[in-house]
């Protein structure tokens, strides 16, 4: 009987997240779920995305266990951030397709391009659950060590992009660029990585080239 109760949950789950991925690609967002451990730089990666492209217009979910401290670093920028806390309902450590829904149905999407949704920051339990994305992306910064892709293989398997961030520390690193590549191949071979620093801006234009270039794919009107 329970396992019976858990699939239905699943079920309902997966069909909101197909549900969330039409509607949005029907309304001309562009949906990127954002996965890493803590602090390996999403917001700021997302800041600095949001200021590189002053033509497009951004939208954010920000997920945490506890505070509204991105939606702050958001929120001066003026993009309309919607922040979900799991800390006062037991927790989770990942957001799931029904919290979406309910998040985006109190947003305000119209003119909308890109909607970035920042996940609870661990490699292990968002990788789990669809919330509907057009495309996961992890962020890997240089200072996790090579091993990482190999000991938490889920969260690239489910991915399409890799960001290996903050390159401008790999001079003061013993890590190799190049093995950690291999270890995120070895786990999915058709991942696409882009190596980039937000804070120098070494690689990020590789970056927005694949966002523009991956959104008007998806948005054929565009
Ligand atoms: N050296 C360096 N530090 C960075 C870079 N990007 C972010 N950081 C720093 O890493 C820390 C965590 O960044 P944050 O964006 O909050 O990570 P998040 O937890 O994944 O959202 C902050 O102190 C940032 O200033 C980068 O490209 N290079
Ligand atoms: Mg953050």
């Amino acid at each position: 009987m329970e396992i019976k109760v858990m699939k239905k949950i699943l079920e309902a789950s997966e069909r909101k997240a197909e549900e969330i991925r039409a509607e949005l690609k029907k309304r001309g967002v562009f949906f990127l779920n954002l996965m890493s451990s803590p602090g390996s730089g999403k917001t700021t990666i997302i800041e600095r995305t949001v200021e590189e492209l002053p033509g497009l217009k951004f939208a954010v979910i920000e997920g945490d266990i506890q505070t509204t401290l991105d939606a702050q670093r958001m929120a001066k920028l003026g993009v309309q951030t919607y922040q979900i806390n799991t800390g006062p309902f037991g927790g989770d450590c990942h957001l799931e397709a029904p919290w979406i829904a309910t998040a985006l149905s109190e947003m305000d999407l119209n003119g909308i391009n890109v909607l970035f949704v920042e996940n609870i920051g661990n490699l292990v339990c968002p990788a789990e659950f669809d919330i509907g994305a057009h495309l996961n992306v992890v962020v890997l910064s240089v200072t996790e060590g090579e091993d990482k892709p190999l000991k938490y293989p889920l969260a690239f398997r489910v991915s399409g992009l890799t960001l290996i961030s903050k390159t401008d520390l790999l001079p003061h690193l013993d890590i190799s660029l190049e093995r950690l590549v291999q270890n995120i191949r070895a786990v999915n071979p058709k991942m696409e990585i882009i190596p980039l620093s937000a804070k120098t801006g070494e690689g990020f234009q590789n970056w927005l080239n694949f966002l523009q270039n991956n959104r008007k794919s998806l948005i054929p009107s565009l």
